[in-house]
Parts: C-alpha cells; sequence; structure tokens
C-alpha cells in the first residue's frame, strides 16, 4: 500500500476504513532475514528506461470508417499514478501514419496573414523568447464517447485505458502564442487563427478569443517533445479539444474567417436541443476511478485504496465524491495537492471491501459548478435511451457521464456504464 506525501494525515484520518486492515504485508516470523535471490547486476543507461519487469506499455490500434486514425493510442491510466503522464505514454492521434522525423535545424515556424509583420522563427530563435511552462491535460475531443471504440470488437470499452485513455497531463514549456502574434501585429479586421502542422493535412481554426493561454511549446515534462507528440514544437491549448493542439507546428496563419479545411474541423457535436457545433469550446468536466477499474484483479476482502483522476477544460476541480455501494452514498475524495486549473487532479479514498459484489463510481465538480450526469440523465437529454446507447454505441463527442465499475465477489472489475 502506497502512502503519499502530505497525504499521511488524510490517510491515518480514514481510521474507519482501515478498522479491519486485512493486509499490509506479512507478519515477519522471528529469525527470518531478507533473501537477495533474483538480485543480479543491471546497467547504468544514458537515458534510463523502466525495469524489465514492467510492462506498461501504449497499446496503438487503427480503425477505418468515419472516424478513420491511423496512429491511434490510449494512456494505460490503469497503470499510473500521480498527475503527471510519464511522455512514453502520453496518448497518441496522428492522422497520418507514423510520426514525422523532423530535423530540427530546419523546422521552421511562420506567423502570417492578417498581421504586420510576417515572422519566422527557428527553434534555436524560439527557444531565445521569454518562456512559460505549463502543467494541464491534453484530451481528445472525442475522448470517452463509445464512438472511437466500437472498432475493437464492436463491444465498447472494457478498461479505463480504451474509455478514457485519450486524455494526458504534462507540463509543457514554450512561448505564449500571444507574445508572437504581438510581435507579429495583428491587424484590426482579424478574428481567426489557423494552426498547420509540417507533416501536411492538419490544420484548425481557433477564434482568436480562445488563444490567450495557448503555448508554443517545445519541450514536454522538461525535455524535447516527443517526435509522436509533435517535436520539435507544437501548439498546448489548455482545456480545448485536443485538435486545436497541432503538432509538429509549422504556420500559425492570422484571418478573418475559418479555414474549414481539416476534416476534424467540420466534425460537430450535436447537442442535446439537436443543433449542431461547430468549433468545439472547452472540455467538460470528467472523471473516472483509475483503481481498481477492468483488468485490476483484487486479491480478496479488506483494504484498498481508490483512486482516479479527475478534469475540465473550465478550470480547476473542487470537489470528487465517490460511491462505493451502487450511488446510495457518495463520500468527498481526498484532493491530492496540486490541483491545478485544467490539469489532471488526483484522487483518493480509503475503502475496506467486505467482499461483496458492488460497484464504484466518481463525479466531480469544477470551480464553474459543472459536474457530471450519469448515463441515464444524458441520454435523456440527447433524446435517447440508455438501452438504444447500448445498443448503438453511438454516444456523442463530450461524452461524460459517471463512469461506473463493477467489482464481483472474484474481485475481477468490470465496465458496468451499460451494465
Ligand atoms: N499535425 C497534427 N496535429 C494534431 C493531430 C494530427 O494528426 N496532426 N491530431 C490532433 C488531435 S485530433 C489530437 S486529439 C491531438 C493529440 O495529441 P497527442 O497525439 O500528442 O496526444 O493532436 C492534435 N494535433
Ligand atoms: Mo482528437
Amino acid at each position: 500500500m502506497k502512502i503519499k506525501k502530505g497525504g499521511r494525515r488524510q490517510f491515518l484520518k480514514q481510521g474507519a476504513a482501515m478498522a479491519s486492515l486485512a493486509v499490509g504485508g506479512t507478519r515477519l516470523v522471528s529469525g527470518q532475514n531478507i533473501v537477495s535471490e533474483g538480485l543480479r547486476p543491471g546497467r547504468h543507461l544514458p537515458y534510463g528506461v523502466p525495469s524489465r519487469f514492467e510492462t506498461t506499455k501504449r497499446d496503438y490500434f487503427n480503425r477505418g470508417g468515419r472516424y478513420s486514425m491511423t496512429g491511434s493510442a490510449g494512456t494505460p491510466l490503469q497503470d499510473l499514478d500521480g498527475i503527471i503522464t510519464p511522455s512514453g505514454l502520453h496518448f497518441v492521434i496522428s492522422h497520418g501514419a507514423t510520426p514525422p522525423d523532423f530535423d530540427p535545424r530546419q523546422h521552421r515556424l511562420l506567423i502570417q496573414g492578417m498581421v504586420d509583420r510576417p515572422l519566422i522563427f527557428s527553434l534555436e530563435e524560439l527557444k531565445r523568447l521569454p518562456s512559460v511552462s505549463r502543467i494541464c491535460f491534453l484530451e481528445c475531443g472525442g475522448n470517452s464517447s463509445y464512438r472511437l471504440s466500437t472498432g475493437r470488437g464492436g463491444k465498447g470499452p472494457r478498461t479505463v485505458e480504451d474509455a478514457h485513455g485519450r486524455t494526458s497531463c504534462s507540463e509543457w514549456t514554450g512561448v505564449l502564442l500571444s507574445l508572437l502574434l504581438k510581435e507579429a501585429g495583428i491587424q484590426k479586421r482579424a478574428s481567426w487563427l489557423v494552426g498547420e502542422g509540417a507533416e501536411g493535412g492538419w490544420t484548425i481554426s481557433i477564434p482568436l478569443e480562445f488563444s490567450e493561454e495557448i503555448i508554443v511549446a517545445y519541450r514536454q515534462n522538461g525535455e524535447a517533445i516527443r517526435p509522436e507528440q509533435g517535436y520539435p514544437m507544437r501548439l498546448v491549448a489548455p482545456g480545448l479539444p485536443g485538435d486545436h493542439s497541432v503538432k509538429w507546428l509549422r504556420r500559425v496563419y492570422v484571418t478573418n474567417q475559418p479555414h474549414m479545411s481539416s476534416r476534424d474541423e467540420r466534425g460537430v457535436i450535436v447537442r442535446p436541443d439537436g443543433r449542431e457545433r461547430l468549433f468545439k469550446p472547452e472540455m467538460p468536466a470528467k472523471s473516472t476511478i483509475t483503481f481498481p477499474t477492468a483488468g485490476h484483479k483484487l486479491p480478496g476482502p479488506g483494504f484498498y485504496e481508490i483512486t482516479g483522476l479527475a478534469w475540465s477544460g473550465a478550470g480547476v476541480i473542487r470537489r470528487v465524491e465517490v460511491s462505493t455501494d451502487g450511488g446510495r452514498t457518495w463520500k468527498d475524495a481526498q484532493l491530492q495537492e496540486p490541483v491545478l486549473s485544467k490539469a489532471h487532479t488526483r484522487f483518493r479514498l480509503a475503502w475496506n471491501w467486505d467482499g461483496e459484489e458492488t460497484v464504484l463510481q466518481s463525479r466531480c465538480t469544477d470551480e464553474k459548478g459543472q459536474g457530471q450526469p450519469t448515463i441515464d440523465e444524458m441520454a435523456r437529454a440527447f433524446g435517447a435511451t440508455k438501452e438504444e446507447w447500448k445498443e448503438t454505441f453511438d454516444t456523442p463527442t463530450y461524452f461524460n457521464p459517471i463512469q461506473p465499475w463493477r467489482v464481483n465477489r472474484d474481485g475481477t472489475v468490470d465496465n458496468a456504464l451499460f451494465s
């Protein structure tokens, strides 16, 4: 059992759940000694990699059809803790086949269009400018929607990775786009930005008023952005759907109308009132338990720490409640510091499992008071029923219903959203 620094007092306060602590190490038999079998010398690596006993990986899959994507992988949220996603496990959505292999010395960024002074930057020139670092999540607009996972066997997502893994959280470092735009001098009539990726085929139009927090990033968790994530530079648009965060960024074009060039840009969100909404705003409030979830197996009754993530494109997560009895009662989970705006927020709750079948779920509230609907409430708002959605898996984008996980008596866990 892990006890996180700073969480210790809270952990001890949760004494009730701990009263009949059934795990926590095997008692030492007197005279027993530590055996160091299996202790073999390793190697010093110039660039470290995980232990060979660790098997965590990204699971790439391809899908065709309307949501065609050739390079897509989720973050294995069920294997991770804290709020920072290791760079090598950041989710990937690339519409070209493989990450382009750009030579950073040759790469240039252009700022053009309705500006007084068009600008061109090499990576080195960009790095000389005043920089900012920000921890924030990137989430694909389609994350959690069953539309994105039915390609995998037609049964809908089973695991938390499959259902919600198209969100990750990193510390991004770079230059505020607003600084570059100020330098270039935006003309009065300008109202839109068009970001363009250097691999060809990916552009996105962003209303100028959404651009304030956008970073032209060249570092991710301290080091150079990984090729999959847009090396050598990308846009990072906190709180907005991931498609705004153009990877392999080569051009920002200032204009007075949306470009309507990319497939995703024409992708729409059907609102509950039936009207379509273009140009997606901030991601909704969402949370999920990450342990225990499908794929985990609880060895037996006793103490467990339930943990998970909550996030919102609208700002800070204020509250996460967890139910361990199928939604009858809810308890406030502990929010682990740091709790940052538009970032993943880690929550924890001590739990004593009695060994009976039960359903675990979380619901969060953000600083604007936005929460998560139940699946029934959400279906009703869209003029559908849970049964219809179960049949078709045609759930909308911006899908953020409360995610239930069923713990079976044998300790296995299932995705219980539709059952
Ligand atoms: N150049 C380029 N930028 C892109 C894309 C792309 O295919 N090409 N995919 C977009 C989409 S839909 C998402 S969700 C995010 C995913 O970022 P990631 O692959 O770093 O997780 O990148 C966006 N930026
Ligand atoms: Mo996306």
